[in-house]
């Protein structure tokens, strides 16, 4: 990770300290099952996930370090058991078909937001260009303030799964993880990488930032799977 003002391998610079004090207090709740009602809801009949609360605005969470990641110098890489590894541009990942759609986000710490309008590139487009081998089973994110998450495959395999860069027909902020954030509606929005640079396929599962802090491995909000 890089501190305020230094330039990383990319050339690209952060600003902000790590928040040690919201990291530790996030583990504290891994261990002592905060906001955990031990209930299931169901997708079809319940819009909002168990122990959720209903926001408004968009707030930011990160580990306290915003990279500024200019056009220019944007690089998204997909390496690991691949057919054929990419490295795309900006301009490249621009010209791939565009998607939009309209979901819910779910952050473990409690909120929710409906009815996000997005538009970026399919996970399925990118997943046809790649060609994961057949040996791959997970996906793990790297971004450039130094985060990592996992999911399996089959999770980033879904139809609304994607590569955002639009958010109500705006570019993604930088707070939020712009110019390139990725979007999986359907689990914890920690699972939803800002500012991704690197997007791994293994064969073996590699537990992410949180997941190694306790924090639950698949991270469905309809079964609170919150910690691990
Ligand atoms: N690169 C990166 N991505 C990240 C994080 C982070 O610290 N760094 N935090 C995660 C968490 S815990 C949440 S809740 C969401 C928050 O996204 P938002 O700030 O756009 O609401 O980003 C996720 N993706
Ligand atoms: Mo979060």
């Amino acid at each position: 990770m890089t501190m305020d003002g230094e330039e990383d391998s990319d050339g690209i610079t952060s600003s902000g300290r790590i928040r040690d004090k919201l990291i530790e207090a996030k583990q504290d709740w891994a261990r002592e099952g905060r906001l955990l009602t031990g209930t299931v809801a169901d997708p079809a009949r319940d819009r909002l996930p168990p122990g959720q609360t209903l926001v408004r605005d968009w707030p930011v969470l990160d580990l306290g370090i915003q990279p500024n990641v200019p056009r220019e110098k944007f690089r998204l890489d997909f390496d690991g058991a691949l057919e054929n590894r990419i490295s795309l541009s900006l301009d490249d990942f621009m010209a791939l078909p565009q998607a939009e759609s309209v979901s819910d986000i779910h952050c473990v710490t409690q909120w929710s937001r409906y009815d996000n309008r997005w538009k970026g590139v399919a996970a399925r487009t990118l997943l046809d260009l790649v060609r994961p081998m057949p040996e791959a089973r997970h996906v793990v994110f790297h971004s450039h303030d130094g985060y990592t998450t996992n999911v399996r495959l089959d999770q980033f395999d879904q139809p609304d799964v994607l590569l955002v860069h639009e958010w109500e027909g705006k570019p993604i902020t930088r707070q939020h993880g712009g110019p390139v954030r990725v979007l999986m509606p359907r689990l914890y929005l920690w699972k939803s990488a800002k500012w991704v640079r690197r997007i791994q396929f293994t064969i073996s599962d590699r537990p992410g930032f949180w997941e190694l802090r306790g924090y639950h491995n698949n991270g469905d909000p309809w079964s609170e799977e919150r910690y691990s």
